[in-house]
């Protein structure tokens, strides 16, 4: 796409998107009797009634520290676009959580259809990547895209504020788009860097000052993989609930230092593989 085409299409995106978080219940607390019909799971199992979940996560991967190491490069991998190879943060996915640090998942709907999402699959391969190149398992057993992974998994438990797969993909997007934490990151210094370290607080700090939330923060060793922002069912963003639960993400992952890595721009082909295997040998 061309940038002139890329700014319409994300304009016609925003504006889409607007209608429909217009349109979006309320979120107003429902009562018990009312919650009894959702089948979901909590943590894997399938079959259980589950009560409605209490707040969205919209989870973010830090391409830097995903395509860290990397072993296996193709097409549809996010950190293997050559020069395309994201710059930002990109979206995991819109979760839907408890306030107690649980989650329900794969809860009752319908399978993913990649057609449902036709008109938004640009801004999905961009701003949606997998980095893996392995099919992801969804929740009836099979293995599909990562996208079908997120649907099924979360994007199912997010009735009766979201009620269909297009609606979940098109307000994951809207969202991320306006809490930019690349944006907000890059304004307050805390660029890519594979030499500095930042103060975990300070990054926390820019982050509540932009937008008036507590995310959660989840590193590997010191470097930030991903970034959590939270929103009441209504979208008004909220603190994440900071879990001590391993199973759940939090601050604590982190060190008091963390890095931003540098985001190395691989190319798709076997090169990567072959070049990693010829380090190992050294
Ligand atoms: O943290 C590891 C994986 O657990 C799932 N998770 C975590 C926190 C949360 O609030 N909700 C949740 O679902 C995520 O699983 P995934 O969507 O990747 O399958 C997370 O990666």
């Amino acid at each position: 796409m061309t940038r002139s085409s890329d700014r319409a299409f994300l304009l016609l995106l925003l504006i889409a998107a607007a209608a429909v978080l217009a349109t979006a219940d309320s979120g107003l607390p429902v009562m018990e009797e009312d919650l009894d019909g959702i089948e979901s799971v909590v943590g894997g199992g399938l079959g259980k009634k589950q009560r409605e979940f209490d707040y969205f996560a919209l989870s973010l991967q830090w391409p830097g520290t995903m395509c860290n190491g990397i072993k296996k490069c193709c097409t549809k991998n996010g950190c293997c676009r050559g020069a395309d190879t994201p710059q930002v943060f990109t979206i995991h996915g819109l979760w839907t959580d408890y306030n107690d640090g649980s989650w329900p998942e794969c809860c009752d709907g319908p399978s993913f259809d990649p057609n449902e999402v036709a008109p938004l699959q640009s801004a999905l391969d961009r701003y949606w990547p997998s980095y893996s190149c392995s099919k992801t398992s969804n929740c009836h057993g099979g293995k599909g895209t990562f996208w079908g992974h997120e649907w099924e998994k979360h994007g199912t438990c997010a009735n009766p504020v979201i009620h269909d797969e297009y609606n979940y993909f098109l307000i994951t997007l809207n969202l991320y788009f306006n809490y930019n934490v690349t944006k907000v990151l890059n304004e307050e210094g805390y660029v890519p860097s594979n030499s500095e370290r930042y103060p975990l607080g300070g990054i926390i700090a820019a982050i509540e000052n932009a937008f008036h939330l507590t995310p959660a923060v989840e590193c590997t060793k010191d470097s930030i993989k991903e970034i959590h922002l939270c929103f009441y069912k209504d979208f008004k963003p909220r603190d994440c609930v900071l879990q001590t639960n391993k199973m759940v993400t939090s601050s604590a992952s982190c060190p008091e230092y963390v890095s931003l890595p540098e985001i190395e721009s691989l190319e798709n082909g076997n090169d990567v593989l072959e070049s990693l295997e010829l380090d190992a040998a050294l």
